[in-house]
């Protein structure tokens, strides 16, 4: 088959940044494979990037403007969205607007934006997602380096001989270089430490894991500096020449000492002792942090007790040593490097500077800049609701879902006299939008975006945008032409826009910041289309190749006297409150990215958890009298959430895990961030999101319900619903309190009919229990089952019928019993979505001998792409030898 050119493009997932391959099929699809050239995947790519193909469908994508739910020309949009902000700010003044962007935006877009509202229109109010998710990375590096620095690389985590994880589920966010830790450690017997409250797959897979209390890392890692100072660790040389205000940290730390953390902490004295030996003993040592750390009211002080520790032992900017940032988004950095939040400038210059303020006024021949920092994500959206701020520009991000205190946020943006949101598809954000902007999606947009290790790599289109798609940086332009700044904004192409942020990266600098890319300040066209990934810095006349740059290993710190500054940091104690006993924890699972926009497109990636869970541990399940797969309902002060049950130990007790993923768009009550406190680190404004107050209680159903259908219906009538994209169709899971009237009519409703249907069904006397399965033809049309008690029928098997195209006689009877019979074969739930293997083939595998994952890999192929689902794999393999063993 012919087929269209090779495009050499980058992930728009998470921050490992990996290189992808895209690929157009003559029949309109489009292969993807990972980049073996490029350096941070070397070839490989996760579930979720293996996947990137199957996101590329139209079906709910946003093609025109949209104002008011009418269907608009790009013309009256951008009139109407640039009349509006000018309005407002010349009756209000420019603190009266604001936008709120994304570290998914291209640099590009994220570079126009910033410079359209901290240069032109002259407030700071312009903040972005990356406020929830590295504010306190960004926060801490600032306190102890002067700049916003990431040291290493992801080499160092190849090269250490110890590697602690904290906060991380690595294994499910961070893939990649999951699986690139892992091959070190097959090659250098790496130890790999997690330190995560919940027994993760990440912390299955590790060496040591230390199951602390909430929040207590900041005790951790001062107990360890105290530790390091007791057993005479100090680097003096480093210390003395490069850093400063070393006395008052290990005051604090001595204060905290081993018996505050262990007070802390609540682990047993011998791990504790363990982990720091560990630490003591490995110069080469990573301490790699993601939201574990930075998602926290303390999340700051968290990130500098860490450093505190690389810095005392002049363990930094060497291969294989330091502190590392996991970024989550593709672009967080690069938002960073243009100053996309509202306490920043652009450039890594300081917006609290007056000389820098005026240095970056004069680049842009702007007429005014921003003198203060704007509102802080919270904050911003406080001010929304309290009618400070009257205009609101939302793009790349869905706050209306992935905000703490979501309801308020809603409530908000209802009050708000204008919204406008910037999106690819309808969400429950675009719900509260005046005017809708359609943006050109990841395989239509060209630009930059940088990756965790500071490596800036090309995004390059592949597809024309669909409907009158328009990427984000043009429409940012356009507006700005509309309100008056239309040469500051005359941009013909990316190129253009990233050559003047290299050039400003560049602008009297002289090594005194450390983000410098004005090599690329005079890139051609041709040059920029070609870019090969690099990482920064790379000054003006040095060659723009593969080096790798670390920083610090020589001190020379941001700071004014270039020293890098340890951080007495505070150790508090989290309290519990009566009416709300639990903690709330919230996160990520393998196969969804945030609010599923993308990822609930593909039947595979829903087929590992197609419904959101809350993990409780035993006890505490027990407690409030919820069994397994019932529905429990999450309550903290700020809302609710409905959501499954998973009784399980790998959750510690006292707290409960829930994913932050699903939105109105598929579940009925499944939005945690409703009931997630907004409480926010008093340094970086990052909420904690990790840490709310909250209590369990079942969710009382009268009935629970299981369906397959072709079509996706327009409204689903149950209290509880669950909805999930299935090969052929789609999946539910129901419950309500009241059962219907007629089942047979209800199910009707619900699968729709198709030519000559159909149907067999089946109920006992009291209708209590019912199963109904509709054909037409050999195709199956749905099925609905129903039962008094979670419904207990083989979901993937059931699935698997909406794909099949010959459903006869004794199979039919088959499929109503919901199970398969002894000649057939049932996958179980799905935990390679890579290649759709199942628990129950896993099971069967072992069953016949195979022994180990590799083993199992051969038999299924399960395990052998991205490796994700390693860890789940060993974990049955482990069951099975416990079973025979007991
Ligand atoms: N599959 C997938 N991958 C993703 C994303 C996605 O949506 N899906 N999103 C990307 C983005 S934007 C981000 S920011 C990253 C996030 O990547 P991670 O930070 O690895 O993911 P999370 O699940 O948010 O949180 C990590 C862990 O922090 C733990 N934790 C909670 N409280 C504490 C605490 O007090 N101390 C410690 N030490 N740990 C704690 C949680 O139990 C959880 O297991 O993932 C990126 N990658
Ligand atoms: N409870 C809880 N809440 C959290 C977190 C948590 O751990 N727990 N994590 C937080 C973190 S770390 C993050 S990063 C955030 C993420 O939260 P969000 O940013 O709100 O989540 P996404 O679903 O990634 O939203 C991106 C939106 O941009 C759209 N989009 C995709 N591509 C483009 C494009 O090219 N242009 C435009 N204009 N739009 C596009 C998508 O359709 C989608 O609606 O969530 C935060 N919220
Ligand atoms: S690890 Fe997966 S999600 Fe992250 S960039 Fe690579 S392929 Fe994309
Ligand atoms: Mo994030």
């Amino acid at each position: 088959m012919a087929t269209g050119s090779p495009t050499r493009t980058t992930c728009p997932y998470c921050g490992v940044g990996c290189g992808v391959v895209a690929t157009p099929q003559q029949d309109g699809t489009v292969a993807i494979r990972g980049d073996e050239q490029h350096p941070a995947n070397f070839g490989r790519l996760c579930s979720k990037g293996s996947a990137l193909g199957e996101t590329l469908g139209l079906d709910d994508r946003l093609l025109r403007p949209e104002i008011g739910g009418r269907r608009a020309d790009w013309n009256e949009a951008l009139e109407l969205v640039a009349r509006r902000f000018s309005e407002t700010i010349a009756a209000h003044g420019p603190e009266s607007v604001a936008f709120y962007g994304s570290g998914q935006l291209l640099t590009e877009d994220y570079y126009v934006a910033n410079k359209l509202m901290k240069g032109f229109i002259g407030a700071a109010n312009i903040d972005t997602n990356s406020r929830l998710c590295m504010a306190s990375s960004v926060a801490g590096h600032v306190r102890a380096f002067g700049s916003d620095t990431v040291p290493g690389t992801y080499e160092d985590l190849e090269e250490a001989d110890l590697v602690v994880l904290v906060g991380s589920n690595m294994t499910w966010c961070h893939p990649v270089l999951f699986q690139r830790l892992l091959a070190a450690r097959e090659r250098r017997g790496t130890t790999i430490v997690v330190i995560d409250p919940r027994r993760t797959v990440t912390a299955e897979a590790a060496d040591l894991h230390l199951a602390i209390a909430p929040n207590s890392d900041g005790a951790l890692f001062a107990g360890l500096l105290d530790h390091l100072d007791r057993i005479g660790l100090r680097d003096g040389d480093y210390v003395e020449r490069h850093t400063s205000g070393l006395d008052a940290a290990l005051l604090a730390a001595r204060d905290c000492g081993f018996p505050g953390a262990l007070q802390a902490t609540h682990l047993p004295p011998e791990q504790l002792r363990e982990f720091y030996t560990l630490w003591s003993r490995s110069e080469r040592v990573v301490t790699a942090y993601s939201q574990g750390v930075n998602q926290s009211v303390v999340g700051t002080d968290k990130v500098n007790a860490i450093i505190n520790c690389h810095l005392f032992t002049g363990r930094i900017g060497r291969p294989g040593m330091g502190p590392f940032s996991l970024t989550g988004q593709p672009n967080a950095m690069g938002g960073r490097e243009v100053g996309g939040l509202a306490n920043m400038l652009a450039a890594h210059l300081d917006i609290n500077r007056p000389d820098h303020r005026e240095l970056v006024r004069s680049f842009w021949g702007s007429p005014r800049i921003a003198t203060r920092p704007g509102l802080k994500a919270v904050d911003l959206f406080r001010a929304v609701g309290e009618g400070h701020v009257k205009a609101l520009w939302i793009m790349g991000t869905n706050p209306a879902d992935s905000m703490p205190d979501a309801d308020a946020v809603q409530e908000a943006l209802r009050a708000c006299p204008f919204v406008v949101v910037s999106d690819v598809v309808r969400t429950d954000t675009t719900r509260h939008a005046h005017v809708v902007l359609p943006a050109a999606a990841w395989a239509e947009k060209s630009g930059t975006v940088t990756n965790s290790e500071r490596r800036i790599s090309r995004q390059r289109s592949f597809l024309k945008p669909p409907g009158e798609a328009r990427p984000d940086w043009r429409i940012v332009c356009d507006v700005a032409a509309r309100m008056g700044f239309s040469e500051a904004f005359d941009y013909q192409s990316p190129a253009e826009i990233f050559r003047e942020h290299a050039a400003l990266s560049g602008l009297a600098n002289d090594g005194t910041r450390d983000f410098d890319i004005s090599a690329c300040a005079e890139l051609s066209e041709s040059a920029y289309d070609a870019l090969a990934p690099f990482q920064w810095p790379r000054r003006a006349g040095e060659a723009l190749d593969g080096i790798t740059t670390r920083f610090f290993a020589e001190g020379r710190f941001y700071t004014p006297d270039r020293r890098g500054r340890f951080v007495p940091t505070q150790i508090v104690l989290p309290e519990v409150s009566g009416d709300f006993p639990l903690i709330l924890n919230t996160g990520r699972i393998r196969d969804q990215w945030h609010t599923m926009t993308r990822t609930a497109k593909t039947p595979r990636l829903m087929s590992h958890y197609a419904e959101s869970f809350c993990e409780i541990h035993p006890d505490d399940a027990e407690d409030a009298g919820i069994g397994p797969a019932a529905l429990v309902r999450i309550v903290s002060p700020q809302g609710a959430a409905v959501v499954r049950a998973l009784v399980t130990e790998r959750q510690q007790k006292g707290s409960i895990f829930v994913p932050m993923h699903w939105t109105d768009q598929h579940a009925a009550q499944g939005r945690i961030g409703s009931a997630v406190l907004p409480a926010a680190d008093p340094v970086s404004g990052q909420p904690g999101l990790k840490f709310s107050h909250a209590r369990i209680e079942p969710y009382e159903v009268a009935w629970y319900g299981f369906a397959v259908v072709r079509n996706r219906p327009g409204t689903i009538p149950a209290e509880y619903w669950a909805i999930a994209r299935a090969e052929g169709g789609w999946r539910i899971e129901l419950a309500g309190t009241a059962p219907a009237q007629d089942w047979a009519e209800y199910a009707a409703a619900l699968i729709g009919c198709g030519e000559k249907p159909e149907t067999l069904s089946y109920s006992d006397q009291d209708q209590a229990s019912f199963r109904l399965a509709t054909f037409s033809g050999d195709i199956l049309l749905g099925a609905l089952f129903i039962a008094p008690q979670p419904v207990a029928v083989s979901r993937t098997w059931v699935v698997e019928h909406l794909a099949a195209s010959d459903i006869r006689g004794a199979d039919r009877l088959r499929l109503l019993s919901g199970r398969p019979g002894a000649d057939q074969s049932d996958p179980g739930p799905i935990v390679c979505a890579c290649f759709s293997v199942g628990a129950n083939q896993i099971a069967a595998a072992v069953e016949n001998g195979a022994a180990s994952v590799e083993a199992v890999g051969e038999a299924l192929r399960a395990g052998t792409n991205c490796g994700s689902c390693r860890v789940e794999i060993r974990r049955l393999i482990d069951a099975a030898a416990l079973k025979k063993a007991v």
